[in-house]
């Protein structure tokens, strides 16, 4: 077998293909882009990496494809991408019909948390995969704003971290910020790529909130627009509850946990369930803390 020949972009495989060399933003990622085709088989591996450590380019073609499967119904999408494509309203309506339910969260509140969500992502990742071919699912660290917002002592330092913010200096190297920063009026993400995100409205579909809106029956948000109110019926909650370290630590190594049965109930709380309250949030529904002290007189 003769060995690869150099060429200034890439090299040319013994089988005659061109591959395009890894770029230098992205050095010992599994890039290699066909520009021929090739009678050999290929295995390609894709490596889900943290979202933080993404360089600026894949971070990019991912969040630019999750805004597409925003914008690109799926008939359309279907023709463009191919099979595989699926809108992010797809994964919306599954999971809130799954989450919303009458007789029970079906995708939290048990054995089916940790599994769904894995069956959730990988066809996610099919429909990312149909739009950014090179590009893996990255996972969020949210460990490492625990850490943050511990040695802060205050939650809201959570809200100036590359994900949630629209700070410059935060989001780095030019880019557009991530996903956004929620403003304090509204609620809302208003500017950047995700800006001003709206939110299905269907009376028809079988959850749905009592203005139509494609959240929980028991979610009583009117906006229009994707909220993330940070905080419950107007009242902050404390960042001890934050996931860390720790607790994953705990849930992976606790030599307590016999069972699969006993370990699935842990995983979907303590390391994983506070981070929704935190994020999106429930607002309008007044104040927590008024409505509290009033029972208390009541009483
Ligand atoms: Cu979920």
């Amino acid at each position: 077998m003769s060995a690869p020949s150099a060429s200034a972009a890439g090299y040319v495989s013994p089988s005659g293909s061109h591959v395009d060399a890894p770029t230098t933003e992205t050095p010992g990622a599994p890039f290699v882009d066909l520009t021929a085709s090739s009678s050999r088989a290929l295995v390609c591996s894709y490596v889900r990496r943290s979202l933080r450590g993404l360089v600026k380019k894949d971070r990019d073609a991912f969040l630019d494809a999750m805004k597409t499967m925003i914008e690109v119904e799926q008939g359309q999408g279907i023709d463009k991408f191919g099979d595989d494509y699926r809108p992010i309203s797809h994964f919306s309506r599954i999971h809130l019909r799954g989450a919303g339910g009458r007789v029970s969260d079906h995708m939290h509140d048990g054995m089916g948390f940790l599994t769904q969500h894995a069956a959730l992502t990988s066809e996610f990742e099919l429909a990312l995969q149909s739009i950014a071919k090179t590009m893996a699912v990255p996972y969020w660290d949210f460990t490492v704003e625990g850490e943050i917002v511990r040695g802060a002592g205050t939650l809201a330092a959570a809200w100036n971290t590359p994900l949630w913010t629209d700070n410059a200096a935060e989001v780095a190297d030019g880019s557009e910020a991530w996903f956004g920063e929620a403003k304090q009026v509204g609620h809302t993400v208003q500017s950047g790529r995700f800006a001003w995100q709206t939110i299905d409205k269907d009376y028809d579909n079988d959850v749905h909130n009592a203005y139509g809106y494609l959240r929980a029956p028991w979610n009583v948000n009117d906006s229009p627009y994707l909220t993330r109110a940070h905080k419950f019926c107007n009242q902050t909650i404390g960042y001890e509850l934050w996931p860390s370290c720790g607790m994953h630590w705990n849930l992976t190594f606790d030599t307590g946990y016999n069972t699969w049965y006993q370990w699935v109930w842990d995983a979907g709380y303590a390391p994983h369930g506070p981070i929704h309250d935190y994020i999106g949030g429930y607002t309008n529904c007044g104040n927590l803390q008024i409505g509290r002290a009033s029972c208390r007189e009541r009483v």
